[in-house]
């Protein structure tokens, strides 16, 4: 049994909680494989311009680089599995009432993981539309048998983008309706792996602590959340949160 009392503090938390929500980011895949954004020296945008990747207008100066940028992702993500990080938010929902995911990462790994509510606010890099947004919904089998890069939208020849959130777009509504929504009715925010300065997505905590939420951050680095979070769990998610679903189970036993 752990004897760390900020853990046994959260555990305590989680267990009483009938309506948790998961926010997450890209440090909860990073013990997945995949790269974080802003840690120096491993983060991605340490090693590339963001404007240069990841807005409209760089995808319209230069779509075969983007793409390149992004086949090179989907590799990583292809090869990567689930951690225990993301095995342990999935366990979550066999132990408590409601539990529900709000994810900034377009890896897909929470679903792969078991989480069966999640929620992406960013888009995810299964799904591509074309880049007047009118036609959405495609995967890779709609164009896999096209050489051109970037490949072109089936139904109306402008090039395909994958349907992720770009600097200076909106978030999708339905996406970010029910994330504000669930924020400002939740009894704890279990935050995992965000620097937070990424907005809107980073607004969630200020809302669940606003609407008396407890908040608890999962992190290696005391980073903006921290600072906000009642409970700060310093250390990796694949080993804080095992420890945590066990020591929720120790107080949901007695
Ligand atoms: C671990 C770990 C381990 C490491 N375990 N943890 C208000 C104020 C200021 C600016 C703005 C504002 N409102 C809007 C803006 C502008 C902008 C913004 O926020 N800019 C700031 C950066 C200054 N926001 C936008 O442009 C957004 N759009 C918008 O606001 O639109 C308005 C609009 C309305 C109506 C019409 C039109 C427009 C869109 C933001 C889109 C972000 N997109 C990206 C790319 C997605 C696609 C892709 O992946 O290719 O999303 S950028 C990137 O950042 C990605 C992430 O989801 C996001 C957040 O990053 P995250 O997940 O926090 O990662 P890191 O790397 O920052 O942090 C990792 C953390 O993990 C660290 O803390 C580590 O310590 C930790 N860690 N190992 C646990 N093992």
């Amino acid at each position: 049994m752990t004897q760390d009392p900020r853990m046994l503090s959260a555990a305590r938390a989680l267990a009483r909680s009938r309506r948790l929500v998961v926010f997450t980011g890209a440090g909860v895949s990073k013990e997945s494989g995949i790269a974080t954004f802003r840690e120096p020296e491993t983060g991605l945008w340490a090693q590339y311009d963001p404007m240069e990747l990841a807005t409209h207008e760089a995808y319209v100066r230069r779509p075969e680089f983007v793409w390149s940028w992004y086949e090179h992702r989907f590799g990583a993500v292809a090869a990567a599995s689930p951690n225990p990080a993301h095995t342990a938010i999935a366990e979550l929902e066999r132990l408590l009432p409601q539990v529900s995911v709000v994810t900034q990462n377009i890896d897909g790994l929470h679903q792969r993981a078991g989480s069966n509510d999640v929620i992406e606010l960013h888009g995810s890099m299964f799904r591509f539309k074309c880049l007047s947004g009118e036609h959405t919904g495609f995967v890779l089998d709609d164009f896999a048998d096209q050489d051109e890069k970037p490949p072109r939208c089936p139904q109306c020849g402008e090039l395909l983008r994958p349907d992720v959130v770009w600097f200076g777009e909106a978030l999708p509504a339905d996406a970010i309706d029910r994330a504000q929504a669930l924020c400002a009715d939740c009894d704890v925010l279990l935050v995992v792996g965000t620097s937070g300065v990424v907005y809107p997505a980073a607004a969630m905590p200020l809302l669940a602590a606003e609407a008396g939420a407890t908040v608890i951050d999962v992190n290696p680095e005391r980073d903006a959340i921290a600072a906000a979070a009642e409970l700060f769990l310093q250390g990796p998610g694949g080993e804080v949160l095992p420890e945590l679903v066990v020591a929720v189970r120790e107080h949901l036993a007695g």
